[in-house]
């Protein structure tokens, strides 16, 4: 039996952005990829900036972030995010140069350029997406895994002792001169979700300014490999991770409202 809803007096909430393109989204049920990457084209858009904008795709479960975002996309080997950007800014200056990465990538491979490009305060923007795990090869330990957590190669849960203990990026990187602006997000509520997008608008328009690096971590889940369902998983967001990784605003020497 089909139910017959009137569409006519209500009132439209909620649009697509055209930064995004219209394709069928590869990421699992409930993963916090998909948000982000509304959020960072949203911010393009509402910027008016499409055709200013060039992205850097890490490797993981985001390597193909250029099907789904709209704007120049550029692709750059495990870890390699942030040297890339640096190159584009470099040549294009008045661009506006992002990287997205996973936490294997930025703070595993890549962190070196990572540390490197806030040091010399390169003009970019960082995404940089922590789900405390290797999502797309299949859940291995990364190095923001916490204790006691099981991934693929800690199958007894992590183990401080053997294995070392997680990277705050966020921390770190706020610490370095180069960096203007450093806060950490999560999208694991509405109200987080709407943060994170004022966060990310921040970031891009900070390089109008031309006074350094964002970074914007954005603390995801990866339900599958924490198997989870997607509410558990984002419970234990707010139970569990987040008593590693406290959100706010490490750094704010933008002067943008
Ligand atoms: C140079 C290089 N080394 C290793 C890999 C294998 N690799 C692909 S994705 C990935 C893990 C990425 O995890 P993360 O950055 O945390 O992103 P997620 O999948 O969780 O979003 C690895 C190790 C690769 N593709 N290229």
């Amino acid at each position: 039996m089909g139910i017959n809803v009137s569409t006519e007096n209500m009132e439209k909430v909620f649009e697509r952005t055209e930064g995004l393109k219209k394709v069928k989204t590869h990421y699992c049920p409930g993963c916090g990829h998909g948000v982000v990457h509304r959020l960072t084209m949203e911010t393009v858009m509402e910027l008016g900036i499409q055709d200013k904008t060039i992205g850097i795709a890490p490797v993981g479960c985001s390597v193909f972030a250029y099907y789904y975002m709209n704007v120049d996309m550029q692709q750059a080997a495990h870890g390699r995010a942030c040297a890339v950007a640096t190159g584009i800014k470099r040549m294009l200056p008045n661009h506006y140069v992002f990287t997205y990465q996973g936490d294997g990538d930025l703070a595993a491979i890549g962190t070196a350029e990572t540390i490197h490009a806030c040091s010399r305060g390169e003009n970019i923007t960082i995404i940089f997406i922590n789900n405390a795990i290797y999502g797309m090869t299949g859940g291995q330990m990364a190095p923001t895994t916490i204790e006691g957590q099981k991934t693929s190669t800690s199958p007894e849960g992590r183990d401080y002792s053997m294995d070392g203990m997680p990277i705050n990026m966020s921390e770190i990187v706020a610490l370095l001169p180069g960096t203007v602006y450093v806060e950490r997000l999560a999208v694991n509520n509405p109200g987080r979700v709407r943060k994170t997008k004022k966060a990310i608008m921040k970031a891009f328009k900070a390089q109008e300014l031309k006074k350094g690096t964002s970074f914007i971590e954005v603390v995801s889940n990866c339900n599958t490999n924490w198997k989870m369902t997607p509410v558990e998983a984002n419970k234990w967001i707010d139970d569990v991770l987040l008593k590693q990784y406290p959100l706010g605003v490490f750094k704010d020497e933008t002067g943008i409202k």
